[in-house]
């Protein structure tokens, strides 16, 4: 913790046009409520806590001097649903964390759904480009709008920034030409297959298992989680990006939908309590956390027990990660 300097700044993103269901954007709302700013005041970070990104459409969809006015009645292409709303957020994002970045700061991304990945990682890889990514999901949001059956941005944000034939210097389409979304453009940054680890897999589709494969992306998926344990897994996981400044993406839906309910495409054989925990305090310890996001809590999916208690998960695992050792 000496290399990265101790004031955090919460950024909260409230963005939902990455999937098809209200209530993501209340997560920073929710977990501010419950007292992220104290627990972590009490771990000894100084804490910047800003208003929430302003997603509401009319401002994003509103021209803002970077590019041209986008209209709202645009169609949006095939297989991306919300395109100029996603694309416009995660460009204001993008530019937040890269601010926050050059500030010193420890950029603590709250979403939102994992459309927001676009944004952080944007932001975070202008400044530090060899950042290792940790990505804990159920799912590997490695799609692009070729691949996706779903159209649903959330599942898209590391295909559309990962260099693949796709969308890399020999690409076959220009993902920047996509209204919104112009700053993914030649300069934009691009992660490298070696720099990104998954944990938690379970449901992949059949372009993203091609595409892991064929890149070969570290991965360890819930089997992997079982035959090894999780302390081994997160052995190989950090000695796999060891050298690199560590970004933790945590998708709450990672998490068994026993114990995180509230969330928008629960998979059942999730990690555990312990599990979830041993992710996020082995990565604090690492020392090389250098910023963290944590998506896809949505309160109004569930009873108002699955929601606290999905929240309550959500606080508890920022916690860890921000350093709350037992001892
Ligand atoms: N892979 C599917 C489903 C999905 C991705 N991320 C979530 N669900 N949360 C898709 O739509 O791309
Ligand atoms: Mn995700
Ligand atoms: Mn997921």
């Amino acid at each position: 913790y000496t290399k990265y300097p101790r004031t955090v700044s919460i950024i909260g993103a409230p963005m939902t046009y990455g999937q098809p269901y209200v209530g993501t954007d209340t997560g920073p709302k929710m977990l501010r409520e419950k007292g992220l700013r104290p627990k972590l005041t009490k771990l000894g970070w100084r804490v910047e806590d800003m208003p929430d990104l302003d997603f509401d459409p009319k401002t994003l969809l509103s021209s803002d001097g970077k590019g041209d006015t986008v209209v709202s009645s645009q169609r949006d292409p095939p297989n991306a649903k919300n395109c100029a709303l996603v694309g416009r957020g995660s460009s204001l994002l993008a530019d937040v964390v890269e601010s926050k970045l050059r500030k010193g700061f420890f950029p603590l991304i709250v979403g939102g759904d994992h459309s927001i990945g676009l944004g952080s990682l944007t932001g975070i890889l202008r400044v530090r480009p060899d950042t290792g990514i940790i990505w804990v999901d159920a799912h590997a949001d490695l799609n692009t709008p070729h691949t996706s059956s779903s159209g649903n941005f959330h599942g898209m944000p590391l295909g559309l920034l990962m260099n693949h034939p796709d969308n890399g210097p020999a690409k076959n389409f220009d993902f920047s030409t996509l209204p919104g979304f112009e700053f993914l453009d030649q300069q934009g940054p691009r992660i490298s297959p070696e720099q990104l680890v998954y944990v938690g897999l379970r449901d992949v589709d059949p372009a993203e298992r091609i595409w892991i494969q064929r890149l070969g992306i570290k991965t360890f998926t819930m089997t992997d989680i079982d035959h090894l344990g999780i302390g081994r897994v997160m052995d190989e996981a950090l000695a796999h990006l060891k050298g690199r400044p560590l970004h933790l993406s945590y998708d709450i839906d990672s998490v068994d939908p026993m114990l995180a309910p509230a969330t928008g495409t629960t998979v059942r054989g999730g990690l555990t309590y312990r599990e979830a925990h041993f992710v996020a305090e082995f990565v604090a310890q690492s020392g090389d956390l250098a910023s963290a996001e944590i998506v896809e809590v949505n309160p109004s999916l569930s009873s108002d027990d699955g929601a606290n208690e999905t929240v309550e998960l959500g606080l508890q695992l920022i916690t860890s990660f921000m350093g709350k050792s037992i001892i």
